[in-house]
């Protein structure tokens, strides 16, 4: 009687779809999204956008937290063992290309790199892997020229302003920030004296942080300063660091890049040295990316080897709750 009972059940079942169901979702293609930081906000918000992409066209996406060499192979083994076919990453260090395109092809798993892109053993770029990345350079010229239009808002006089430069030069895509941000400033008019480098040796807040407050200690007669950096942390820590060194919140402006990470500050009740933020598209990022792989593996459509990504939005306290809400990010 039980026997008969369960074959009925395991034919309803299967007259149902529910069993065949199960063993489709064994076939669901699988990719990795594995990112160098996961704990700013940006990358969440990658990965926020690769889930929606997975949602739409069925797939599933494996987020890995990969901040450093040893941990991004042990990912793509795992990947591989748990039948991902592909994965998009943003490296830890971009000098791990040719290692981790090594493994991928013995692992026979797609690459697509996001914000950071691959270097070669010689230096150069590894241009034949699709990346997906910003326009470094013009939006660093963008945080310099608005760096300096707000100064000159407030009638600074710029003979007696510094310039913190939180540089973190190995990593292409922030050279060009910072780089484009310098290039914007001097342009304007901006003495080329007043302006200090603070190289960072982890990007992170205490990084930029430490390395800003060497500038400020060196240079006391500075009574209003800017803040450049290559996204919002680096310019935060070098907010927190004149917050330290005494300066006055009216005599500080800094202006971050990735709008998604400066939600609590610009939220805190008393207003800071942080004017605002370039918001880019983790959106686009996030979503194009997860996409390519996806069509890669399941169609066999391959990414185009560079896409640009353009747009940003200046948010400041005025505007960020309305741009963020927009974006699905508050
Ligand atoms: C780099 C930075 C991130 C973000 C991204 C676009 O990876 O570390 O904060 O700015 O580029």
């Amino acid at each position: 009687m039980m026997k008969r009972l369960l074959n009925l059940a395991l034919t309803f079942l299967f007259s149902a779809g529910l069993l065949v169901g199960s063993a489709h979702a064994a076939d669901k293609v699988k990719i990795g999204f594995l990112v160098k930081q996961p704990e700013e906000p940006w990358f969440q918000a990658e990965w926020r956008f690769a889930d929606k992409a997975a949602k739409e066209k069925g797939f599933e996406v494996l987020k890995i937290a990969a901040p450093d060499g040893e941990r991004v192979l042990a990912a793509m083994d795992s990947l591989a063992a748990n039948g991902a076919k592909g994965f998009v990453i943003c490296t830890p260090d971009v000098r791990l290309g040719p290692a981790i395109m090594a493994k991928a092809k013995v692992l026979d798993l797609k690459v697509v790199a996001v914000d950071d892109r691959l270097v070669a053993s010689d230096g150069s770029f590894m241009a034949d892997v699709p990346y997906l990345g910003i326009d470094a350079h013009a939006l660093g010229q963008t945080q310099g020229t608005l760096l300096i239009k707000e100064a000159q808002k407030r009638g600074w006089n710029l003979t007696e302003t510094g310039i913190i430069v939180n540089t973190f030069d190995e990593l292409d895509t922030a050279h060009q920030r910072t780089s484009g941000s310098v290039e914007a400033v001097i342009a304007a008019g901006f003495p080329t004296a007043n302006i200090y480098y603070a190289p960072n040796h982890t990007t992170d807040i205490p990084g930029s942080f430490d390395a800003s407050n060497i500038v400020l200690t060196q240079h006391p007669d500075k009574k209003t300063w800017l803040v450049i950096g290559m996204n919002d942390t680096a310019v935060l820590g070098g907010i927190r660091a004149t917050e330290g060194a005494g300066i006055k919140v009216a005599n500080v402006i800094g202006i971050g890049i990735n709008g998604t990470d400066v939600t609590n500050e610009l939220e805190k009740k008393e207003v800071t040295g942080l004017y605002g933020s370039l918001l880019l598209s983790p959106d686009i990022h996030g979503y194009k990316t997860a996409m390519m792989v996806y069509d890669w593996i399941a169609n066999g459509i391959e990414p185009p080897k560079f896409t640009p990504i353009k747009d940003v939005t200046l948010i400041t306290r005025e505007n960020f709750k309305q741009k963020l809400t927009e974006l699905g990010l508050l």
